[in-house]
């Protein structure tokens, strides 16, 4: 282990996060490089101008993070714009890099933090807290490369999925009963497209409580699981993070009876709403707590369920009793003056600030094991703890089986019970871009198994959008096209040129065993699966502001098209490579080309790889699951 590459400085008082899980001693006196203001609860170090900050995993903006100010503070927030300052994730670890030294930075600490990246002041990077009680890692190495490796050492071996998990998912949410997923599995069928999972959304509970089934809209569902599987496809279900205040509700009788839900000041439970109406949360903070909600998804697991997602994690809060009832004693209020403008704009802002309103994060509580914490100090530990109390509890309930999980909220050290999907996105072109910049620094911190919903979650999605993303997607883990109640249909059959989206995802069916293989390796050797050019070629500085090309494991290079009616772009080549222009896995050109820039075609059905000098890719015959591909027939392109 390299402990010797890792210094550990602890300020204030701070709780045990669960992120790492190396012993580092404690350093004394100053972290180098790095000062420290208590009383401004701030730290702060020089940018040089040359300086790129690579990290902070899920977040909006370019892969390198200068120049914006980003906040650690989960959020439930479906509009992913370049204003924006948190997602859904903290993942608090960053490299500063001038391009000849560099040090990776991990900031431990379960509350909201403030990353200043010359943001404020071009040439500074302030870090703020509310608290200041924290552990600092400072990671050293070479290059990025080996910081990210010294880090993800500290931090855990990364999730590591069911091999069919590599397959394609079709999601969304609005189907309702069985056979309106008998159609998704027919439709794909009759045209012959791969398919390994249908992703079952809210709807498939009985009034969305966590561990039901609707028997009227899903009759006999062990069955259902076996009909589905014998087609090669596995059901997904959603997890929600509250439940369901119901008398007779078992998990809602058990968590009141155990003590596991969250707590007011008063000792009763908080009460929220979600879709379910009225929700405790459970105080997955303790241990005891996760040990039972874990075992819950056993229901599911004993009907032949063999992998889940779970939502609304950070916790999102649609309302608390408590704060709508002052939202309706000021609106009385605003009701019985004359309204002035400024009265107006209180007035809009009390409704539009209902949900997940910062001020109901500070009224529960957690019993951390045996420490009282107020939730804002803990905020961004929510959605890891659900996820590992699914995670410890698969080990009980599967030991010798892999399970699919991936979450929606998260913070470093989930990633070693689950993957990430990247929440709400729109389905707009900028947003397949965003995607594209996301994956290198989720894989930084940790979340190999992650991709974003393919297609875009909200708004009306394209065939052009669909066809691009999907040349995307078919090179990231978590592959699924997911979208949003009330949306345009986008399955892959709506559209029209199903031939060309049948040799798309039949292109990702031939490329699993190299997928497969390389995410191994990022699992194994803690790399990165998805890498930004500058990572590799360190001596190449016209690499360092690429931020649409990534490297894919050892061998490949992509460069996707993410422009509408575009059928060709520029490429840069750090070194000579083979292009490969795939319109499916075996019918492609193949051409060399010289280091340098290129404008190379690309038509809307054509998938652009580089394979890099002296590597091989690796193809299989499509299948039509994953648990069908022939991992020992392979052809490989070299
Ligand atoms: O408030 O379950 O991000 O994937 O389809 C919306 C319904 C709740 C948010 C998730 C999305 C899912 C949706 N959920």
């Amino acid at each position: 282990m390299a402990v010797e590459n890792i210094k550990k400085y602890v300020f204030g008082n701070p709780l045990n996060t669960g992120a790492v899980v190396m012993e580092v001693a404690q350093s004394s006196g100053n972290p180098e490089g790095l000062s420290a203001d208590q009383a401004a609860k701030e730290l702060k170090t020089e940018l040089s101008k040359e300086a790129f900050v690579y990290g902070l995993g899920e977040t909006i903006r370019g892969i390198n993070k200068r120049g914006w100010l980003y906040r650690s503070n989960n959020a439930d927030e479906p509009h992913h714009e370049e204003g924006k300052n948190s997602l859904y994730a903290s993942h608090n670890f960053f490299i500063v890099d001038d391009g000849n030294s560099c040090i990776g930075y991990f900031i431990d600490h379960p509350g909201f933090v403030e990353f200043d990246i010359g943001y404020t002041d071009k040439d500074l990077f302030t870090i703020r807290f509310n608290d200041f009680d924290f552990d600092l890692y400072l990671i050293s190495g070479k290059e990025p490369n080996e910081i990210v490796k010294n880090f993800r050492e500290l931090v855990g071996k990364s999730y590591m999925p069911p091999v069919w998990a590599f397959g394609y998912g079709q999601s969304r949410w609005g189907y309702k009963t069985a056979d309106d997923i008998r159609t998704v599995r027919d439709r794909y069928k009759e045209l012959g497209i791969p398919l390994d999972m249908i992703y079952m959304d809210i709807d498939y509970m009985q009034d969305y409580k966590d561990f039901t089934v609707n028997p009227e809209r899903f009759p006999d569902f062990e069955n259902f699981v076996k009909e589905m599987k014998e087609d090669g496809i596995r059901l997904i279900p959603i997890i929600d993070a509250g439940v369901k205040i119901q008398e007779g509700y078992d998990v809602y009788e058990e968590g009141v009876k155990g003590n596991l839900f969250c707590k007011k000041e008063d000792g009763k439970n908080l009460v929220a709403a979600v879709w379910p109406g009225k929700v405790h949360f459970p105080d997955f903070l303790n241990s005891k707590a996760r040990e039972w909600f874990g075992d819950k998804y056993k229901v599911l697991t004993d009907v032949g369920i063999e992998g889940f997602w779970n939502d609304m994690n950070e916790p999102a809060i649609f309302y608390t009793e408590e704060h709508l009832k002052e939202v309706f004693d000021d609106i009385h209020d605003l009701e019985n003056i004359e309204l002035d403008i400024e009265g107006f704009f209180n007035l809009t802002g009390l409704v539009s600030g209902i949900a997940n309103n910062p001020e109901d994060y500070r009224r529960f509580f957690h019993d951390f094991d045996g420490v009282k914490v107020r939730h804002d100090k803990v905020h961004n530990l929510y959605g890891f703890y659900m996820t590992r109390a699914a995670g410890e509890a698969f080990e009980r309930i599967a030991p010798d089986k892999k399970i699919l999980m991936f979450s929606r909220a998260s913070y470093v050290g989930m990633h070693r019970y689950g993957g990430v999907w990247t929440g709400d996105n729109m389905s707009w072109w900028s947003h397949l871009l965003l995607n594209i910049k996301q994956m290198p620094s989720l894989n930084m911190a940790g979340f190999i198994y992650s991709g974003a919903d393919t297609g875009g979650f909200g708004g009306d999605c394209t065939e052009d959008l669909m066809m691009r993303w999907l040349e995307f997607s078919i090179f990231t883990p978590l592959f699924r096209n997911h979208a949003a109640l009330g949306t345009r249909e986008q399955e892959l059959y709506q559209f029209k040129d199903s031939e060309s989206f049948k040799n798309i995802v039949e292109l990702r069916y031939a490329l699993i065993p190299y997928l497969y293989q390389e995410f191994t390796k990022a699992v194994e050797n803690s790399s990165m699966l998805f890498r930004p050019l500058f990572f590799d070629y360190r001596d190449d500085s016209r690499c360092r502001e690429i931020e649409d090309q990534l490297l894919v494991g050892d061998a490949i290079m992509i460069a996707p098209v993410y422009e509408q009616n575009k059928t060709g772009k520029y490429v840069y080549l750090p070194e000579g490579m083979k292009m490969l222009r795939m319109r499916s896995y075996n019918d492609y050109d193949a051409e060399m080309l010289e280091a340098g820039d290129h404008y190379v075609k690309a038509e809307l059905n054509e998938v652009l790889i580089f394979i890099r000098p002296g590597q091989k890719l690796p193809l299989a015959k499509p299948a039509r699951c994953v648990d069908e591909l022939d991992f020992n027939d392979l052809s490989y392109i070299s």
